[in-house]
């Protein structure tokens, strides 16, 4: 009886081995054989959508979704990999040197010529940190657009906001210096790096309307071809600040904004509009960022190599679910 008891859990441990290193391998262009019909999509081992050829899972892409959308299992997961992140023995480095960057090198990354292209290359290189802990993460994406008359709902149980383990928790307490008091990043959960200045997480929601809507953002994504500078400068500017400010708190400060985890989340909406603007066609892909001659601060590259989701480096795919 004994004996049977500790063969359990040796198994037990061994599967969880094995569970674990099935999903924090770093990357999973997955060449290995499969059974699957041919021209059929399929998630491989790190739930990248594939396409199957020749019985082989290839042009895998991230695919990235809507919190409020997305299963309460994995809202949890990629919560808590995001906490993870910050005192991971692996990638803490990495993850501090990234909010460093942002923090030092905001202006920098505001410019018209860098704001789109420096962003996207931000959100891949901190998913690539939460994915070297669980590659099944992606980086959600918040929509505020479809819900600005009560963007600062946290009773739904899809509210971005909410303070169960599945949510960001909500408004911080203005008795107590904006601390986050409630939610997985609650002042005695979580707090900031060193880098920017340690303490709570801080908000102060602004609790009025969002100005821009649903058909704002249609109005803005339909602008033709001659008007990208209009688009992005309502991306930049109008889109990107009005969360910013209406959260308060650490998101409104620059200087530390990045370390916010609603930060990721509100910009991965940025990049998707960027995404969408591109979809409509090759002249809009294309438009503009190639002839910046320039490298995005702090980062090896220019912007024009950050200009296609589904070629990006370091073989990275990306596309956004609605
Ligand atoms: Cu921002």
């Amino acid at each position: 009886m004994r004996l049977r008891h500790y063969w359990f859990i040796v198994c037990l441990s061994n599967a969880w081995i094995v569970f674990e290193a099935g999903h924090s391998e770093k990357d999973t262009n997955d060449s290995s054989p499969v059974e699957c019909e041919e021209g059929s999509f399929m998630l491989n081992t790190c739930e990248e959508r594939c396409e199957c050829k020749k019985g082989k899972l290839t042009s895998c892409y991230r695919v990235r979704k809507d919190f409020t959308k997305m299963t309460i299992e994995d809202r949890k997961r990629y919560i808590n990999t995001y906490k993870l992140a910050s005192v991971h023995p692996v990638v803490k480095k990495d993850y501090e040197k990234l909010i460093a960057l942002h923090n030092t090198g905001g202006n920098q990354a505001k410019v018209p010529e860098a704001f789109l292209p420096f962003h996207r290359w931000f959100l891949v290189e901190m998913e690539n940190v939460l994915r070297r802990i669980d590659c099944r993460v992606t980086l959600p994406y918040w929509d505020w657009s479809k819900n600005t008359h009560h963007w600062w709902r946290g009773t739904g149980d899809e509210d971005l906001w909410n303070p169960a383990d599945h949510g960001l928790g909500g408004d911080g307490n203005y008795t107590d210096d904006n601390c986050v008091e409630d939610g997985a990043f609650s002042k005695d959960k979580w707090l900031l790096l060193d880098v920017s200045g340690g303490g709570c997480l801080r908000r102060n929601f602004t609790k009025d309307n969002l100005l821009y809507d649903i058909d704002h953002v249609k109005k803005t994504l339909s602008l033709p071809l001659e008007e990208f500078e209009q688009f992005e400068e309502t991306v930049r500017v109008d889109y990107h600040l009005l969360p910013h400010n209406a959260i308060g708190g650490t998101m409104m400060n620059p200087l530390i904004a990045a370390n916010a985890p609603e930060l990721l989340l509100h910009h991965s909406f940025m990049d998707k509009l960027w995404y969408q603007w591109q979809n409509k066609g090759d002249e809009y892909k294309n438009v503009y960022f190639p002839s910046v001659p320039f490298k995005l601060y702090g980062s090896k590259y220019y912007g024009r190599e950050w200009i296609d989701s589904s070629n990006l480096p370091g073989q990275v795919k990306v596309l956004y679910e609605e």
